[in-house]
């Protein structure tokens, strides 16, 4: 099975959650966009009815549009039944780490907003600590003096060989600019960062942060595809 089979299986394991009627939040990513066609061809097939999707995204926004699903958003629906989305490691609590994509202030938004918030991923985004993997923990700031606000956040940990860099994109290297047109900065970390929540505050409270990309305490279910076939976990 190649990773975009895994992703399928577990994101049309996810989308057996979804009843008639309910209000969904959709996801972005690559294992995400495999719920939102399921659950176009369900609406079309007449298997489903009465759903609204709340996308996560511009890129998911166009997906469900193309997919046939009637889309809302936080304001007219601010209470959210259900959100299936990717992740780009989870650790065995569920906490997460999202973002890779360059969503994860929408996706926070409307994933705090869900009672029921499934998370699919294929096996390789399984880690024992998040963050501890060496690769991107995405944080959004805004484009004003953002060189400053890199720097800020380079100097937040300083036992943890933390390294912190401006996304960037294209042959010309320009700042990759996100939905809500703020700037995305990658911070890499050589040694754990220690308490989850402490990071998270320290991280937010420098002005010029929007959000990061740690969802902790957030997903209620994890599906995970594995060669050996998928499980589900319950929080
Ligand atoms: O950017 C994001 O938050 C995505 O949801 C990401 O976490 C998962 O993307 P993938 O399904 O393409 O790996």
């Amino acid at each position: 099975l190649t990773q975009d089979e895994l992703k399928r299986m577990a994101a049309h394991r996810a989308v057996e959650y979804v009843k008639s009627g309910m209000v969904l939040g959709l996801g972005t990513g690559s294992t995400a966009v495999h719920a939102i066609r399921r659950i176009g061809d369900l609406l079309r097939e007449g298997k489903l009815t009465g759903v609204v999707g709340i996308p996560t995204s511009k890129m998911t926004e166009e997906q469900a549009t193309e997919a046939g699903i009637p889309l809302s958003d936080l304001e007219s629906h601010p209470s959210v039944d259900l959100a299936i989305d990717g992740a780009d490691e989870v650790d065995p609590q569920l906490n997460l780490v999202k973002g890779r994509g360059g969503s994860l202030l929408r996706e926070k938004m409307i994933e705090g907003a869900c009672k029921t918030f499934v998370v699919i991923v294929d096996e390789s985004k399984l880690v024992d600590h998040i963050g501890g993997t060496g690769l991107a923990l995405p944080v959004e700031v805004i484009p004003f003096c953002c060189n400053f606000t890199v720097e800020r956040l380079r100097e937040l940990f300083p036992d943890s060989g933390c390294r912190a860099e401006l996304r960037r994109v294209g042959e010309k290297q320009v700042p990759f600019v996100t939905d809500n047109g703020n700037y995305i900065v990658n911070l890499y970390f050589e040694r754990d960062f220690g308490d989850l929540n402490e990071a998270s505050d320290r991280i937010l409270r420098i002005p010029g942060v929007v959000e990061h990309g740690m969802f902790l305490g957030m997903a209620t279910t994890l599906i995970v595809a594995g060669k050996l076939g998928v499980t589900v976990k319950e929080k």
